[in-house]
């Protein structure tokens, strides 16, 4: 029933959409299949994939008209007629059918690798989701707003967004898939996987699962909102933190989006507490990853050796360490992603940081559950300026 219940919803909500597109490329889109063009992603790998369908329908048609021509033309006449040979060599027919094609495909090449490009590397002042995929749904996390765990997408136009997928610890394969942008990525479990683009026209699309993960697979839908302007987005995301706190007090509510560290928050929790429990334990469910971060990296012990104001100590600081170039003892280098850093805490000794000691950061591996490494790395995000 719910799946059911699932493809409705997606269905009342695609007309809403078609309707503000124009005539001629809703023409181009029936005659191709694609979807609404949504985002930057789509408006650069439309064209490419109408030219590739051009290029098989023309290929399609020559080569059918030719075969069956050719069929006639040289058919058996009489019974008993031999087939004589009339293979000659041409430079010109040699080069004819060897350049254009290299042309053809390296156009093909360099406009693919252009998208692939621009999807897979950070712009600058992005909005960022985090992307949890687990058997079967999706939910969305909204750092530094206080909105965590949403079943669906909420995004302003224009303005550049890095989603960060992954998949539930212990979980399978999963694939993020929007159509109307046309992107996709694979969502693995405890692995962080980046995806860029600028969503380009308001509306409400579909949100699919593109990996087969099992018995739901089907039903493993979402949508994504896309909002004119940021500050309609930002009010959603504001309305949509406010649900589950519907009966505290606006003026609460108010500090409650303002927590932006762990004192910040024990303050809040110490007030919501003394009027009601209830409130404190959703509290607690709801905080920002990063500032459940700061208190678990407290009680993990990790601050008796790094920083979050920039000082060297044992170990190094965590102040703007996220996608910093970092150099290891051995001379090579890496940029420190969500993948490096969540290496560095399970096994330190694997890329020692040049200038620090080997083996004095302890191993982590099975130590801590991914649920709060990925908090641990919320944290040292939000430390970057
Ligand atoms: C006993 C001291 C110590 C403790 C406790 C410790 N670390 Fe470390 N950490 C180090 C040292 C020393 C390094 C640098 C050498 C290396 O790369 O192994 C380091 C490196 C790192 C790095 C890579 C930093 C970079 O600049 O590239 C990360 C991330 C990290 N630690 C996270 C943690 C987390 C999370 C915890 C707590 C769960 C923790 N550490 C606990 C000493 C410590
Ligand atoms: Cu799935």
């Amino acid at each position: 029933m719910n799946a059911i219940h699932g493809l409705l919803t997606l269905a009342n909500t695609a007309p809403a959409a078609t309707a503000s597109a124009d005539g001629a490329d809703s023409l181009l889109r029936t005659l191709t299949g694609l979807p609404e063009q949504a985002s930057d992603q789509a408006e650069a790998s439309d064209p490419l994939f109408v030219f590739i369908i051009g290029l098989s329908v023309f290929f399609f048609v020559l080569i059918i008209v030719l075969m069956v021509w050719f069929a006639l033309k040289y058919r058996r006449r009489e019974p008993g007629q031999e087939a004589i040979s009339q293979a000659s060599h041409s430079n010109l027919l040699e080069i004819a059918w060897s350049l254009p094609p290299l042309v053809i495909v390296m156009i093909i090449f360099f406009v693919g690798m252009k998208g692939f490009v621009t999807m897979a590397n950070p712009s600058a002042n992005t909005i960022r989701v985090d992307v949890l995929a687990k058997k079967w749904n999706w939910s969305f996390s909204y750092p530094g707003t206080a909105l965590q765990n949403h079943p669906e997408l909420l995004l302003p136009k224009g303005v550049p967004v890095e989603v960060v997928v992954r998949s539930e610890d212990k979980d399978v394969i999963h694939s993020l898939f929007i159509p109307a942008f046309r992107v996709k990525k694979d969502a693995v479990p405890n692995k962080y996987n980046e995806l860029y683009f600028t969503p380009t026209r308001s509306g409400t699309y579909p949100v699919f699962c593109a990996e087969y993960c099992g018995t739901s697979h089907s039903t493993m839908l979402s949508r994504v909102t896309v909002y004119d302007t940021k500050a309609q987005w930002a009010k959603a995301v504001e309305d949509a933190a406010r649900l589950p706190f519907k009966e505290l007090p606006d003026e609460l509510f108010a500090e409650w989006l303002a927590i932006g560290n762990a004192e910040q928050f024990e303050q809040f929790r110490e007030k919501v507490a003394a009027i009601d429990t209830e409130w404190e334990e959703k509290a607690g469910k709801m905080i920002q990853p990063s500032v459940r971060g700061e208190m678990l990296a407290t009680s993990h012990g990790c601050m008796q050796c790094h920083t979050a104001d920039g000082e060297r100590s044992t170990g190094p600081t965590w102040k703007n360490l996220y996608r910093l170039e970092r150099t290891f003892t051995d001379g090579t280098k890496a940029v420190a992603d969500e993948n490096y850093l969540r290496e560095s805490i399970l096994q330190p000794n694997r890329k020692v940081v040049a200038t620090y000691a080997s083996g004095q950061m302890p191993q982590f591996q099975g130590k801590i559950p991914e649920r709060e490494i990925a908090a641990i790395l919320s944290y040292i995000r939000s430390l970057k300026d």
